[in-house]
C-alpha cells in the first residue's frame, strides 16, 4: 500500500467562481433524514457583539412538477454490493440523460447497495438544477481492488463544473477506508470542490477526507454526518479550499482528523450548530506551509459542541509562509473533555523537527465569545511568531475548567507568547498572559 494515493470520499469541483444558485430540494424528504439526528440547536448567547452573517441567498426550489428522474437501476445497475456498478456505466449514463433535462433528479434507490469505483461528473454540458438522490447505499472498492487504477486516483467521486447541483437525500456514501488506514501511506493530493449543496447524507470511512469542496461559491452542506473513527489517520470531516461563500450548518462530524479544516483561500465560511468529536476540532490551517502565501478571512463559527477532541476551536500556520488569517469570530464554543479548547499555533509542524524562521502567515482579530466546558490538558494556548505577534485576540465570557476525572492528565495553564489582545470579563481561568498593546 506504501506509495499508494488515498482517495478522498466524495468531492465536488468548480473550476469557475460565479455565484451558485442553491436548491433545497424536497423539504419532507430533508425532515424525514433529519429526524434520527440530534442535533439540538441553541441561540446564540445575548451580548454577541456582530450579528451573524447571512447565509448565502437561498432561491426558491425548482417546481417538482418540471422534474423527471433517472434511477441508476434503468441504466444497468445491479445494487448488490458485489457487482462493479461503474463498470457497465451504470452511474455515467444515468447522470449523462439526468443531465440532459432541467431540475431532473438522479435516483441511487433505498434498500440497494451500489458498489462503485473512482468516477467524475462533469456539469459542464448539463442542464441546471439537477439533484443528486442518494437514498441508498454507494460503497467503494476496498483498497487493494484494481478499481482504483495502481493507486494513481486521489479522489473517488467527484463532481466538476457543476450548477445548481443538489446532492441530498436520506443514504450513506461509504469509502470503505479501513484498509488504507492501516496502510499508514497518505500521499493523496486531491483538488476537490462544489457548486453544489449537499444535504441529509452520511459519508462514513473515507480513506482521506470525506468532504471536499475545492473552488466554490456559495455553497450550503447542512444535515449532513461524517462518521469514522477515532483513530482514522488524514479523514477530515469537511476539509475547504479556496471556496467563498460557504455555509455549514446542522451536521455531526466524527473523524480522525479535522472536523472542518479551511484551508487558504476561504473567505465568507459560516459554520453554525455542528457537533465534532471524536477528531481534532475545527481548524483554519494549516497554512503557509514551505513558504507559501495564504489568506483566509471572514469566518464565523458558532453554537459548536466538540466531545473528545483533541483541539476545540484552532488557528495553525507554518513558519516561512506569509499572508493572513483576519476577521475570525468563535461563538457559543461548547466543549466536554477537549484536550486544549482554544489554540493558535504559529509553529505548527507535523513532523519531529521544523526548522526555525522568520516569517509568518499573520494572525489577527480573532475573537473567542462564549468557549465554556471541560478541557483535558491547557485551557488555552496562543503561541504566536515573534516576526509576526497575533494581534487583536479577543477572549470574552470563557469558563474552562479541567475534566472531573482528571486522572493520567498533565494538567496546564494558559500559555501565551506573542500574543496580543484583550480579554472582557468573566475569563475563568484568567489569562493574564494575553497582553494588551503589541511592542
Ligand atoms: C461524549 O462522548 C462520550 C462517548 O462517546 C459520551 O459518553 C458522552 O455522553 C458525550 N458527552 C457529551 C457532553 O456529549
Ligand atoms: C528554534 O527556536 C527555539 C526557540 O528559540 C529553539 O528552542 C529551538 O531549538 C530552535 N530549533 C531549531 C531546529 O533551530
Ligand atoms: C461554478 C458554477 O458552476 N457556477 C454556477 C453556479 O450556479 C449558478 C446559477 O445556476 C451559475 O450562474 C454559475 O455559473
Amino acid at each position: 500500500m506504501r506509495g499508494r494515493s488515498i482517495p478522498d470520499a466524495f468531492l465536488a469541483n468548480a473550476s469557475f467562481l460565479a455565484l451558485l444558485l442553491l436548491f433545497t430540494g424536497s423539504p419532507s424528504i430533508f425532515q424525514h433524514c433529519f429526524a434520527r439526528r440530534e442535533f439540538h440547536h441553541r441561540p446564540p448567547p445575548a451580548g454577541s457583539h456582530h450579528p451573524p452573517p447571512p447565509a448565502p441567498v437561498m432561491q426558491p426550489p425548482p417546481s417538482p412538477a418540471s422534474s423527471s428522474t433517472f434511477s441508476v437501476l434503468d441504466y444497468g445497475a445491479v445494487g448488490d454490493g458485489a457487482t462493479d456498478d461503474t463498470k457497465a456505466s451504470a452511474f455515467g449514463d444515468a447522470w449523462s440523460a439526468a443531465c440532459a433535462v432541467r431540475a431532473s433528479k438522479l435516483l441511487v434507490p433505498a434498500s440497494y447497495v451500489f458498489l462503485v469505483g473512482p468516477i467524475t461528473f462533469t456539469g459542464d454540458s448539463c442542464e441546471p438544477n439537477m439533484a443528486f438522490q442518494v437514498d441508498g447505499t454507494i460503497l467503494a472498492h476496498a483498497a487493494g481492488s484494481t478499481a482504483w487504477n495502481s493507486g494513481a486516483v486521489t479522489q473517488w467521486l467527484e463532481f466538476k463544473n457543476v450548477r445548481g447541483l443538489s446532492i441530498q437525500g436520506c443514504g450513506a456514501i461509504d469509502g470503505q477506508g479501513s484498509e488504507w488506514w492501516s496502510g499508514g501511506s497518505v500521499t493523496g493530493d486531491a483538488k476537490i470542490g462544489a457548486n453544489v449543496t449537499v444535504m441529509g447524507i452520511t459519508i462514513r470511512n473515507s480513506p482521506r477526507f470525506h468532504l471536499t469542496l475545492d473552488t466554490c461559491r456559495a455553497v450550503e452542506v447542512h444535515d449532513v454526518a461524517v462518521s469514522s473513527p477515532r483513530d482514522s489517520p488524514n479523514t477530515d470531516g469537511i476539509h475547504l479550499a479556496a471556496s467563498v461563500g460557504v455555509s455549514i450548518h446542522h451536521s455531526i462530524i466524527a473523524c480522525g482528523d479535522d472536523c472542518i479544516s479551511i484551508q487558504d483561500g476561504c473567505s465568507d465560511v459560516f459554520v453554525r450548530s455542528v457537533h465534532c468529536g471524536p477528531g481534532h476540532g475545527i481548524s483554519i490551517g494549516g497554512l503557509g506551509k514551505s513558504g507559501a502565501t495564504a489568506f483566509v478571512s471572514d469566518v464565523t463559527v458558532q453554537d459548536i459542541t466538540l466531545n473528545q477532541t483533541t483541539t476545540g476551536v484552532r488557528i495553525k500556520t507554518w513558519q516561512g509562509g506569509s499572508g493572513s488569517v483576519k476577521n475570525v469570530r468563535f461563538t457559543d464554543v461548547r466543549v466536554s473533555a477537549v484536550k486544549t479548547p482554544i489554540v493558535i499555533d504559529q509553529y505548527y509542524c507535523d513532523h519531529a523537527t521544523c526548522t526555525n524562521q522568520t516569517s509568518a502567515v499573520a494572525v489577527t482579530a480573532v475573537a473567542y465569545q462564549g468557549v465554556t466546558g471541560t478541557y483535558t490538558e491547557r485551557p488555552v494556548y496562543l503561541a504566536c511568531s515573534d516576526a509576526a505577534p497575533c494581534s487583536g485576540i479577543q477572549l470574552a465570557d470563557i469558563q474552562l475548567s479541567p475534566v472531573k476525572d482528571n486522572s493520567g492528565h498533565h494538567l496546564q495553564g494558559p500559555f501565551c507568547w506573542k500574543a496580543y489582545g484583550e480579554v472582557v470579563h468573566p475569563v475563568e481561568p484568567p489569562v493574564d498572559c494575553l497582553r494588551a498593546v503589541a511592542p
